[in-house]
């Protein structure tokens, strides 16, 4: 058995390629982050790597971790500027026995040292999104905190091992030095190979509360479906912070366990997620609560043409 989920349609080319790699007999490690990757190079997607929406200050500040399954290593970056791929240097980090979680100057200089490459990540397109926003903020007291879509991948491969990666910019408009859940282990991810894995993308304040991932993978440890655990855990995190905080940010989640199952929950209206297993074609789903359960079906042909032409749209200043 082989499997590969991912948040968001975004992430469809790299789990193409990396589910193609799984077949073939590839390590789940270097599936998840070979595909992170490829979304952090692509320049439309406004909310990772290259191309990813600045801080309130104009800065691109990056974070993303990895998680081995089987040894439950695993390593984290935040607040990282212009190095090329995040998630690579999240994965490099997993193989120190210390330092594994390094964030701002200090994630930067140890990247350079380990020869991973500079690169400007703000792009001329995100730069007019910010101007945009700030404008509209300022006319219409807008709040600045979304747009954000994190991309994390969870890979099963044939010799039972899983492996996860995570890569965001995080909210647009943060403050400078603010960490969302994405690099947090526990709440952005969460990795087992015993058990499975889970991957959240949403409102960092909020996953962070309820240690996300990490519950998933616990429930399903416990016995529940990945469905069940992931339907469960977010809508008991919901009503809890309603309850208690009095509003809930987005929550969106994808899990898989060791058998290559899957589950997916949201809050939200409009949450796709991509999966391919042994026994499921790759496929892009949206996914939408209806009572307490999320439902899921393939998008069709027109949803992916209005995607391709929105994220490519002139943006108008
Ligand atoms: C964060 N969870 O930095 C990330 C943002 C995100 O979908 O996932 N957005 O809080």
């Amino acid at each position: 058995m082989w499997g590969i989920i991912a948040t968001w349609r975004m992430a469809l080319e790299g789990v193409a390629a990396s589910a193609t790699a799984l077949a073939a007999g590839k390590a789940a490690a270097g599936a998840v982050v070979d595909a992170v990757a490829a979304v952090e190079d692509f320049p439309f997607y406004k909310s990772v790597g290259y191309g990813g929406l600045p801080t309130e200050n104009g800065e691109v500040e990056l974070d993303a971790a990895f998680m081995d399954g089987d040894t439950l290593a695993f390593g984290a970056v935040g607040n990282l500027v212009d190095i090329a791929n995040p998630v690579r240097v999240a994965h490099a980090l997993s193989r120190q026995r210390y330092n594994s979680v390094l964030v701002g100057q200090g994630a930067r200089e140890w990247a350079l040292s380990q020869g991973f490459a500079a690169k400007a990540m703000l792009t001329e397109r995100a730069m007019q999104h910010y101007r945009k926003r700030c404008r509209e903020t300022l006319d219409k007291g807008l709040s600045p905190y979304d747009g954000h879509d994190t991309v994390g991948i969870i890979g099963l491969d044939c010799h039972h091992s899983m492996s996860v990666a995570t890569s965001t910019s995080g909210l647009f408009m943060k403050k400078r030095g603010r960490l969302g859940d994405s690099p947090i282990i526990g709440s952005g991810f969460y990795c087992d190979s015993e058990t499975g894995a889970a991957t959240a993308t949403g409102v960092g304040e909020d996953l962070m509360k309820g240690c996300t991932s990490y519950e998933i993978v616990r429930r399903m440890a416990q016995g529940m479906t990945p469905q069940q655990a992931a339907d469960s855990v977010v809508c008991e995190l919901e009503d809890k912070l309603m309850s208690r905080f009095g509003r809930a940010g987005d929550l969106s989640v994808v899990c898989m366990n060791r058998n290559g199952e899957f589950g997916a929950a949201t809050n939200i209206k409009t949450f796709s997620f991509v999966v391919a297993t042994a026994s499921q074609p790759l496929t892009v789903f949206r996914a939408e609560r209806i009572r307490e359960k999320t439902h899921y079906q393939p998008v069709d042909d027109e949803w992916m043409q209005a995607y391709a032409a929105r994220i490519r749209a002139p943006i108008e200043e």
